[in-house]
This record gives structure tokens, sequence and C-alpha cells, in this order.
């Protein structure tokens, strides 16, 4: 598959003006008294959000890559594809407000997270520190994983993170010649809006293009596998193998190696994966996301470098 032409675009960054010092205690006995944040007018506010939101929104209909969720393997995919390709336009769609997906918790209610080796080079390379053990190592919170790695990918100047926004479709084609379909984007909508067609009339969507959309959903749930199942409906696969019982020594090998382009324009990690080949699910240990988005980054690249 040849991409179009990537054209570069100058980064995007803030003008930063230095704020008013916060008072420190070498101040004087009566420094909150005299304390004062600068003048501000409402519609500056809501001037200076929508402004930029609505940029990017125009910026990013025509995008390079599409990743569809953001829990642990699309932020992941994200990190490994932004800092290889600082030139490719990367929207990230996520429907939950906030992003993370299961990330935030290392199973049931529990704070840590373990990965099994050798994802642990992951979490060098984004500088979250972890406990070794022999097979394995131990995040001491999974929230610091995953709050660590979501503000790299956002500081990324060629990533936009679209949350509260579900991808509720994909935009096909179908080449004439070949009869072959291709998925060459994703139709978005407010999730608050997706969440009542049945109830609201005629709530129509939007649309992002991109010759490359990466679907990391998760497994099925209120939100989970949505453009696996997408393909069953629009008949470009035939039927999901669906996730079977949980084997954590399995899984995890199965996820990462079967990470790929189910059909041409869409690549699937995760445990999205896990739907359509009928894979194990591991539980509650991380590596295999994380290498698997590593995977599907990869996939992208040659794509793009071809
Ligand atoms: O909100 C979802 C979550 O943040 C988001 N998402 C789902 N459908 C979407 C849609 N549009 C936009 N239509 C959507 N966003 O996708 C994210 C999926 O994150 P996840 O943490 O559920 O999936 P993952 O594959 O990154 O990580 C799976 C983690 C699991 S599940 C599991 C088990 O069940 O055994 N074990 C592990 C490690």
């Amino acid at each position: 598959m040849s991409p179009p032409a990537v054209t570069l675009e100058k980064p995007y960054v803030p003008e930063l003006r230095s704020a008013k010092t916060v008072p420190t205690s070498l101040d004087t006995a009566n420094k909150w008294e005299t304390f004062a944040f600068d003048h501000i007018r409402e519609s500056t506010v809501s001037r200076a959000m929508t402004k930029r939101y609505f940029a990017d929104l125009d910026k990013y209909a025509e995008s390079d890559v599409v990743i569809v969720g953001a829990g642990s393997c699309g932020l992941s995919t994200a990190y490994v594809l932004a800092k290889s390709r600082p030139d490719l336009k990367i929207a990230i769609v996520e429907a939950g407000v906030a992003p993370g997906g299961g990330a935030w918790l290392g199973g049931q209610l529990f704070s840590a997270m373990i990965m099994r080796k050798p994802a642990q080079t992951f979490l060098d390379e984004i500088g979250v520190p972890y406990e070794e053990q022999d097979t394995y190592v131990v995040v001491k919170h999974a929230a610091l994983f995953t709050s660590t790695l979501l503000s790299k990918v956002l500081l990324f100047p060629n990533v936009k993170l679209f949350n509260a926004t579900a991808v509720e479709d994909l935009i096909t084609r179908v080449d004439p010649t070949t009869g072959e379909l291709r998925v060459g984007g994703v139709v978005t909508n407010w999730t608050l809006v997706s969440m009542h067609h049945d109830d609201q009339s005629c709530m129509d969507p939007n649309t992002i293009n991109a010759p490359v959309v990466i679907s990391t959903t998760g497994h099925d749930g209120p939100f989970g596998a949505f453009s696996v199942k997408r393909l069953v409906s629009m008949a470009a696969i035939e039927k999901l193998g669906g996730m079977r019982g949980l084997d954590m020594k399995a899984a995890e090998d199965v996820i990462v190696k079967r990470t790929r382009e189910i059909v041409p324009g869409l690549i699937v990690g995760g445990m999205e994966l896990s739907e359509v080949d009928g894979a194990n699910r591991m539980g509650p240990t991380f590596g295999a996301m994380l290498v698997s988005g590593q995977h599907a980054a990869e996939i992208v690249l040659n794509i793009f470098d071809e």
C-alpha cells in the first residue's frame, strides 16, 4: 500500500506567558490578601477553548493515522508511532472522558500493575520505575504507568486526542478494479450522542479520513471490540471467534503475534484481537498490551515506509 505523500507541518507550539508568581514563604505576612490572578473575561475562555478545538477538528479531518481507543494498547501504539514519525498526523479517538481504558488499576480494584518480561523495556523507555521480580516486574500503581504514558503521548505535537468521542462506524471504499474493501477512516460522534441514538432522532455523525486506522477498543463490552464487530456486519469477515477463558501464559504471546492488518487499512491490536481469533484472555497482566502496541506501530511504519 502506498499512502499519500505526507506534508510536514509546523508543530503547534502554544504561546506560554510567564504567570504571576505565586507567593512564597519568603513574601510578606499579608501575601494572600494582596494575591490576584490576571484579569479575564468569560468569552475569552470560551474562545480560547473552542478556536483550538475547531482548528484541531479542521486539521485532523485528514489524518495519516487514526487510533480508535486510548487504552494501554492504543496509547502504546501512539507513543511508538508519534516518536518514530513526527511527520505523521495521528488522531486518537476515545469514547471515554478519561483515556486509559482498563489500565488505571492492576486487576479487580488492586493498585499494582504486573508486566511479564520483556515488557519492562517499554517501561524503561517511558521512564516508569518498577520492582523487578524473577520473570515479571511490578509497577507500584497502574495509574503511575497510565498517567506517565498518557502525558508523554499528549506532549507529542503530532498527536491529537479527541476524548468523549466514539467511533460509531468505519469509512470504507471498494476498489472498483479489484473489488477489495479498504478502510479509509472513521465516523465519529460525541459519546453521549452515540448513547442516545435510540431515543433522539437523527443526530448525524462527523468523519476523519485516514489511510490507516488502528483499532484497539478492547474485548467485547459496552463499547469494546467495536471495529471487528463492524467488520462482521459489513461482511468483511465472516464471524468472530469470541474471546475464550483465561490462560495467562498462552494469551499474551498470542495477542502480540496476531497483531495485524485484518482488512486493508485496518490494523487491530490489544484485546480486541481476542474477539476476532477466539483467543484466551490474560487477566491482570499488561505486558502484551504494550508489546502489541509496538507491533501495531511497526506495521504502520512499514506501510508508510513503502
Ligand atoms: O473506552 C474504550 C477504552 O478506553 C475505548 N473504546 C471502545 N470502543 C470505542 C469506540 N470509539 C472510541 N467505538 C472506544 N473508543 O477503547 C479503550 C479500550 O481499552 P482497554 O483497556 O479495554 O483495551 P486494551 O486492549 O488496550 O487493554 C486490555 C487490557 C486487558 S483486558 C484483560 C482481560 O479481560 O483479561 N486483560 C488485560 C490486560
